[in-house]
């Protein structure tokens, strides 16, 4: 972007902001909680022609001053959000979700309403609020909670998580590999080899169910870093950290270098000027994955909560130092459940976060709760057992089976170790119904999420 257009539009954002016209919105979750589908689905039903019968309780669309949104010219500069490529996915015969995320991409819109309170609604015949979106890939999430750690810390941190029942054996063989490594006089290749075992343990990891926490996230999904030396980068064991050695002089360095050159200024970038967000959590996965899993969740759910600025923001605040108001903790993909589960799920949301929320500072900030599917994939219904009706779902497995069944009760309550060890959680994954373009895209509760996250900037 040249400068003068650099400049103007800097401009147009803090006007925007200082006159509360401009929101950012931060999604955020995990490695496949559904953020991408949570964008694509807000952004179809923001965009989208007459919306009132999929959205009914969405107020400035049911009172008929929504006048519609429209994509933001995206700056030159700036990866765009694939929504196109996401809407002509789920398009496909058979329907395919949108493709996991391997770098940061941003989408503006300009929101256009009719106004129904105070001057505005009297002197302008419509208003506007211009909205900012960013996606990336949950695994550079991760790396946040890397900010408050120093190398040494990091490493203990990383050996205890890996004594953990499901990732102990699979962290085996590179703890036998880092035992044999000479601390002064590893070679240029064996760092590389050490990093490159330490990224296929990442993978592993990333493929062992309910195994959340995994770190750097650059080493999983390295975006445009491909290469670079600080992404030589493994957690040491505790006791070679405490030698001062070469090695571990080396790997603190590259530690240092990523968290300044790296994550400080994604987060800068992205999360510090945050107003709302949402925090997607896929509470029915850690269910299938079982205990370890469920407990592994809540930890990173805690490390997470500690590094976003939480409070109402005055209009200076919001300017010069943001933080965010408004917080939605959403138990995503609930069309995996029957619909008389989604008051549990969200009760079991607020349990497996009662204790992140504990550490965080996010009691300044209004909060709400609710169980959601961005895109559904499943239609409800009941059928007849022993002559009594039996809630089901039903939809197209991933095996392309077409499947009528009863996933089971969602547990109200964390599920104790003895319970998981009794019962196996089972809420299979569905392909997207089938969709074409011109119909509204099926959701749970969008209309809900629209309501709380924008209805009152657009009155
Ligand atoms: N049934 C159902 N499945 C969903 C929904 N949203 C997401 N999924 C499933 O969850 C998977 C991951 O969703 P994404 O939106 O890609 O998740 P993400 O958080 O963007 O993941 P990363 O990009 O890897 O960080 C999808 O491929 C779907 O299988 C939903 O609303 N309903
Ligand atoms: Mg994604």
């Amino acid at each position: 972007m040249k400068l003068l257009d650099k400049i103007q539009h800097q401009g147009r954002e803090l006007t925007g902001r200082a006159l509360d016209r401009h929101l950012r919105l931060g999604v955020t979750g995990l490695s496949g909680s559904g953020k991408t589908a949570f964008i694509t689905s807000l952004v179809q039903q923001l965009t989208m022609g007459d919306q009132s019968a999929n959205l009914p309780f969405f107020d400035v669309v049911q009172s008929q001053r929504y006048l519609g949104g429209r994509l933001a010219k995206p700056p030159l500069d700036v990866p765009r959000f694939p929504l196109e490529q996401n809407l002509q996915a789920l398009q496909q015969s058979p329907p395919q979700w949108p493709a996991s995320t391997q770098g940061w991409s941003q989408l503006s819109l300009t929101l256009r309403y009719k106004a129904s309170t105070g001057l505005r609604a009297h002197l302008q015949s419509h208003s506007e609020l211009a909205l900012d979106i960013i996606d990336y890939p949950g695994e550079w999430l991760l790396d946040l909670p890397l900010l408050d750690m120093n190398y040494k810390q990091w490493c203990e941190f990383s050996w205890q998580l890996f004594s953990k029942p499901h990732r102990v054996d699979v962290a085996a063989h590179f703890n036998q590999q880092l035992a044999a490594i000479s601390l002064d006089n590893a070679t240029e290749l064996q760092l590389q080899t050490l990093t490159d075992s330490y990224k296929a343990l990442l993978q592993q990891f990333h493929q062992t169910p309910g195994a959340y926490l995994n770190q750097p996230g650059r080493l999983l999904v390295p975006g445009t870093l491909a290469g670079a030396p600080m992404l030589q980068l493994f957690p040491l064991l505790p006791h070679q950290v405490s030698a001062d050695s070469a090695l571990a002089k080396k790997l603190t360095q590259h530690y240092e270098s990523y968290c300044a050159h790296v994550i400080k200024p994604f987060y800068q970038k992205h999360f510090s000027g945050l107003d709302r967000q949402v925090i997607l959590v896929d509470c029915l996965s850690a269910l299938n994955a079982g205990y370890a899993a469920m407990t592994e969740l809540q930890q990173a759910l805690q490390l997470i909560l500690k590094s976003f600025h939480y409070g109402p923001a005055s209009l200076l605040g919001r300017l010069f130092s943001p933080s965010i108001d408004k917080v939605l903790f959403a138990a995503s993909k609930a069309d995996h459940a029957t619909p008389e589960q989604h008051k549990a799920l969200t009760l079991l949301l607020q349990q497996f976060l009662q204790q992140p929320l504990k550490h965080s500072q996010y009691q300044a900030a209004k909060t709400e709760a609710m169980a959601i599917a961005a895109i559904r994939a499943s239609s409800s219904g009941f059928v007849q057992s022993d002559g009594l009706p039996q809630p089901c779902i039903s939809g197209t497995s991933l095996e392309q089976k077409a499947v009528t069944f009863f996933p089971g009760d969602v547990p109200a309550q964390l599920p104790t170790a003895q319970m998981f060890a009794q019962h196996q959680f089972a809420f299979i994954p569905l392909r997207p119904l089938p969709w074409q373009d011109c119909k509204p895209l099926p959701h749970v509760r969008m209309d809900h999420v629209l309501q709380y996250l924008l209805g009152d900037k657009l009155r």
